[in-house]
């Protein structure tokens, strides 16, 4: 079958050696981080739908984000369809159960600050590592939607901080207590995620490294001071 390709997964040693993508191991854990990249996607979209309430005067704005999502959700079912892998929803809804809980209850505080550093700070930039570190050891299949849709993840951690940036002093305490509410979040679902991301051959330590460049990125352009960002750091070594 084209879509696996055995002959360079048979050439290949080491880190960089693509799986066996017809195991059922692959399978197992595929049906588990196949499902958490799907709820994410179609939460992700009903995030951005939630915030158009949130900031009217960008309704439109956060509607075609959303849209993007649906694409994404639809671009990630195919990917484990063509592996012939049944979605466990059932888990992905579990491990984005506490997130999804404090994005819900700032969104009826009405706490737009804290909505978007959950959805366009920390998502995003989870995203953003994880579709990284899964390109190179993807299926083609795979691989070629999830080219296409981290261009677009980073549109959608760019409309966070642009927003925070423009509102950065009237932001500030907010982000800092959001930081330290969710990053620890954040910092367990990868820990949750690595076994089974390591069947993938997609190392922890390069999720996090991944991931942490891409929230240090967005906190500088928001405005945080190298001070600032090792206190929001901390946040997450502290539990
Ligand atoms: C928002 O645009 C997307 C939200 C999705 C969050 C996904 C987090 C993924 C963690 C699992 C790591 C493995 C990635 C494999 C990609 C198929
Ligand atoms: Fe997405
Ligand atoms: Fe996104």
């Amino acid at each position: 079958m084209t879509t696996l390709n055995a002959p360079q997964a048979a050439v290949m040693e080491g880190k960089d050696a693509l799986p066996d993508f017809t195991t059922e191991a692959y399978k197992d854990a595929y049906s588990r981080i196949n499902a958490i990249v799907i709820e994410g996607e179609k939460e992700a979209h009903d995030n951005y739908i939630s915030l158009g309430t949130l900031i009217p005067e960008q309704a439109d704005e956060l509607t075609r984000l959303a849209r993007m999502e649906m694409k994404h959700m639809k671009g990630f079912t195919s990917c484990g369809r063509n592996l012939g892998v049944q979605a466990d929803m059932d888990f992905a809804r579990k491990f984005f159960g506490p997130l999804h809980g404090n994005f819900q209850t700032a969104l009826k505080e009405g706490k737009v600050v804290t909505c978007l550093l959950i959805q366009a700070l920390l998502i995003e930039a989870f995203a953003i590592s994880a579709y990284h570190i899964y390109i190179p050891v993807a299926d083609p299949f795979a691989r070629k939607i999830t080219e296409g849709v981290v261009k677009d993840e980073y549109t959608h951690l760019n409309y966070g901080q642009e927003w925070l940036k423009a509102n950065f002093e009237a932001s500030k305490e907010e982000l800092f207590a959001a930081n330290k509410a969710n990053l620890p979040l954040i910092r367990s679902m990868l820990e949750e995620v690595a076994s089974d991301a390591a069947v993938l051959h997609m190392e922890k330590e390069d999720l996090i490294e991944d991931f942490l460049i891409a929230y240090q990125e967005a906190l500088d352009e928001i405005g945080f001071s190298p001070r600032e960002k090792a206190r929001m750091a901390a946040a997450a070594l502290a539990f």
